[in-house]
């Protein structure tokens, strides 16, 4: 993004230089003559970060003099993408990197893609923390977000004959430049052992103190990575741990011949921080992944304990200091742990360390699945985490004692809010652990929010009533506006001036005038044409797919779930395809469908789809019939940076969820924010968009979260009335389990149909001809193009509530207390 309108300022082209080619130099030891692109790319790196440290210190040294609040943002996951542009790009210097480099001969857009995507998230929960990190940047918000450096972030993915296969993600193979090692910031974190009660020292502690004598040690280490906000406000960190064996390497062992043996203590410590854990996945690793999480969330407590009593000298203060957010379940743990701490290590009576623990702690909830809920076997976490254990039973008695005492004895409710599951096999609900030990629980959409209260936490919401809020999503626009679509964000600021990019929450709005004026709308339309041209050459040098950049670039890209819905998407293809087929000469809106995804690697039928995608791809792409009216792309390894070459080249975003099951969404608002009108369900943010931006301006279908529920309620839905209901459903159908896309294989997809017709869970077929009725509006639509490009101007116009500035002022202002 240009942010200077003129000609970035010369002396600050040669310092950067310089200071470029110094880095080269002095820590890569590379002769700038010799370097390599990859040599360039990391000396820019490490040149920019430098333009980082002045403002790190300065900020941290300002927060600890005014004796700030501090927010800890506790997150398994931080889907982080690149960070030079974005870095540049916040610091005011992307222009001057350009031009310093210009003077060397290298290209900066060459360098830039070689910096490796750090992906460590699965999706959605670790996108937002990643925003969420820049925004507090930006607002001045001191934070520290805490997670843990894997080695391996989310896998890459290859597609080998329309099947997604995963391969290792290797983001540090050339090291990091962004990231400081702390190797004297370091934690050994205990797992295993036993549990002894220590004697009463005559103290007032209503409950004894007890000691862990843990069998096995990890040392936890810090890496920190600087995150800058907006025009370099203020920089906060980004610090994660990385598990190092304790025990000393077995030379004696080694020596003696057992060369495998001598590694297998350091290979089992280490492989905590060795993979990011595919969120869907279902039994295997369960025992890792609780290790993860207690390994992150106990060396980050124990960090900012220390921070705290260096500053403050007690703990009885912390809640007045320290805000801690749980990014979803899996940090819930922290509940017990900082009792633990409290009560075991600082001698903290129980009732105060209680009233401490949920004075700090707030948790927010990402999804109201069921198989997303953690819980664990007791006798798992008995065996791993034994103290833990207890203060999760003594946590639960008291709660149920204190309900008993309010007089509440239905044991269908005592059972529901329990700490313990007590079905097949007793197990610890984390998100029951998480609710009790916050003082504030927060849903990320209205809807969501509503839902959580109606549905998983219905009960403890009647027992604490004030305690569940709303805190609806959003994105960073400096990264998903002005990075990803420079041409628009050229165009806006050439209408609004530059203050738009310091308050586009309010000023996007002045953009609404626009959409009347056939001038700006022809200029809208022309930088997405831009986009998608490149895209289409992206698409062609990748998949060897030519598409047509007039076409309507109809986009769903997303995490590969049945919940999302890309078969409703897909059957809505076939259908098309038909209908084209049937009559090749016919009025036809040139499409291409673009998918992009990644499946749990365990989650077959989530596998299977994106084989159907490419099957039908290819089928498609090669009917000459078809003329290349339709086309279907599957573009592999959807990652950040591929989202911020999809989305500004987007006409049409698909939201197409099963209402009620996507807690909010947050590539709806990167699209609305790009100008491409939504297809969707009236499910998570979905509707605040529409209340925002204007049903009329969206496409608008399907069932509502209160009919899906009645449905399910009533037990009344049957498939297979539908499909026999709908001629056009019932032969697409047909064509796909009779083998239509996959002659080789004719049975390859008769189980995934034959599920719809028993069961459909996700209400595919019950949605279908409602969708196929809103393309159709869609396609009435594209064909006035002064309606299109008016109502994509408004999108654009009316997104800037979606910013997570507001998301993260309201954070600090409701929950953290911060601001
Ligand atoms: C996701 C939700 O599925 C998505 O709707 C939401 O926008 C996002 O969190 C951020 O709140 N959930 C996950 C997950 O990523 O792993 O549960």
């Amino acid at each position: 993004m240009t942010q200077e309108t003129t000609a970035p300022n010369a002396d600050k082209v040669t310092a950067f230089r310089e200071n470029v080619i110094s880095k080269l130099t002095y820590s890569i030891g590379k002769d700038p003559e010799h370097a390599s692109d990859h040599d360039w790319f990391e000396a820019v790196a490490l040149a920019t970060r430098d333009r980082m440290i002045d403002q790190w210190m300065d900020r941290t040294r300002q927060g600890y003099r005014e004796g700030k609040k501090r927010v800890y943002y506790l997150s398994l996951e931080f889907l982080i993408g690149r960070l030079l542009t974005d870095s540049l790009s916040n610091l005011g210097l992307l222009d001057v990197a350009r031009e310093a480099l210009a003077g060397v001969d290298v290209d900066f857009d060459h360098i830039r893609v070689l910096e490796p995507d750090a992906a460590l998230g699965n999706g959605g929960l670790g996108r937002l923390a990643a925003c969420f990190m820049e925004s507090m940047a930006t607002l001045g918000v001191a934070a520290h977000g805490y997670g843990i450096r894997y080695d391996h972030g989310l896998f890459r993915q290859a597609i080998v004959d329309g099947w997604q296969h995963e391969q290792t993600e290797t983001w540090l193979n050339f090291g990091n430049p962004w990231e400081f090692e702390r190797p004297e910031v370091s934690y050994l974190i205990g797992f295993g052992g036993s549990v002894a009660a220590m004697p009463s020292d005559g103290s007032s502690s209503d409950q004894p103190k007890h000691f862990w004598h843990w069998a096995e040690g990890v040392r936890a280490i810090a890496y920190d990575t600087p995150v800058v906000g907006w025009r370099g406000a203020s920089v906060n960190t980004l610090r994660l741990w990385r598990a190092r064996a304790e025990a000393d390497f077995h030379l004696e062992r080694f020596n003696a011949g057992d060369h495998i043996g001598a590694v297998a203590e350091e290979a089992r410590a280490e492989s905590i921080s060795r993979v990011l854990y595919p969120a869907d996945s279902t039994e295997a690793g369960q025992e890792l992944r609780l290790r993860q999480e207690y390994f992150f969330v106990a060396a980050s407590l124990q960090d900012l304990i220390r921070r705290h009593l260096d500053q403050r000298g007690t703990l009885l203060n912390l809640p007045e200091f320290a805000a801690i957010q749980l990014n979803d379940t899996h940090p819930a743990i922290a509940v017990a742990e900082l009792m633990r701490l409290l009560v075991d290590v600082h001698d903290i009576p129980w009732r105060k360390a209680w009233e401490l623990t949920v004075g700090t702690l707030s948790y927010t909830n990402h999804t109201l699945l069921p198989e997303a809920l953690e819980t664990w076997p007791v006798g798992l976490m008995e065996r791993l985490l034994p103290r833990h254990m207890q203060i999760i039973y003594l946590i639960n008695a008291q709660h149920l004692d204190a309900l008993r005492e309010r007089g509440i004895h239905d044991v269908n409710l005592l059972r529901s809010v329990s700490l313990i599951e007590e079905g097949h096999g007793r197990r610890v609900r984390m998100g029951n652990l998480a609710f009790l030990g916050s003082h504030c629980v927060n849903g990320v959409s209205a809807l969501h929010t509503g839902l959580m209260r109606e549905t998983v936490f219905t009960d403890l919401h009647s027992l604490y009533p004030k305690r569940i809020s709303n805190k609806t999503n959003g994105i960073t626009f400096r990264r998903w506006l002005y990075q990803a679509n420079p041409q628009l964000t050229r165009l806006l600021v050439d209408h609004v001036g530059e203050e738009l990019l310091d308050s586009p929450e309010t000023l996007l709005r002045q953009l609404e005038p626009c959409a009347d004026q056939p001038d700006f709308r022809a200029r809208f339309a022309a930088q997405r044409l831009g986009n998608k041209q490149l895209l289409a050459r992206m698409i062609q040098d990748r998949l060897g797919i030519s598409v047509d950049p007039n076409a309507l670039f109809d986009v769903h890209v997303k995490r590969i779930h049945e919940y999302k819905r890309q078969l409703l998407n897909l059957l809505h293809t076939v259908a098309l395809y038909q209908a084209i087929r049937s009559d090749p000469g016919g009025h036809w809106v040139p499409r291409v469908k673009i998918f992009a995804g990644k499946a749990a690697a365990s989650y077959h039928t989530a596998k299977l789809i994106i084989k159907l995608t490419n099957d039908i791809a290819r089928t498609i792409n090669d009917d000459p019939t078809v003329r290349g009216l339709l086309k279907v792309v599957f573009l592999p390894n959807y990652n950040v940076s591929l989202a911020e070459r999809i989305i500004p080249a987007a006409d049409l975003s698909e939201q197409i969820s099963t209402a009620g099951l996507e807690a909010s969404g947050t590539s709806n608002m990167k699209f609305a924010l790009n100008g491409a009108l939504t297809i969707g369900t009236l499910d998570g943010a979905n509707v605040e968009m529409c209340e925002q931006i204007g049903a009329e301006h969206m496409f608008i279908f399907g069932m509502t979260a209160e009919e899906v529920e009645a449905r399910k309620q009533a037990n009344e839905y049957n498939a297979e009335a539908t499909i026999i209901g709908s001629p056009r459903l019932n032969e697409v159908l047909m064509a796909i389990r009779n083998g239509a896309f996959s002659a080789e294989d004719p049975g390859r997809y008769t189980a995934l149909i034959d599920g719809l017709k028993w069961h459909d869970t996700f209400m595919v077929c019950a949605d279908f001809e409602a969708y196929w009725q809103a393309q159709l509006e869609v396609e009435a639509c594209w064909r006035d193009a002064d309606s299109w490009w008016r109502s994509a101007v408004l999108n654009t116009a009316r997104t800037g509530w979606f910013s997570s500035d507001r998301t993260i002022r309201e954070y600090a202002e409701e929950i953290w207390k911060v601001l």
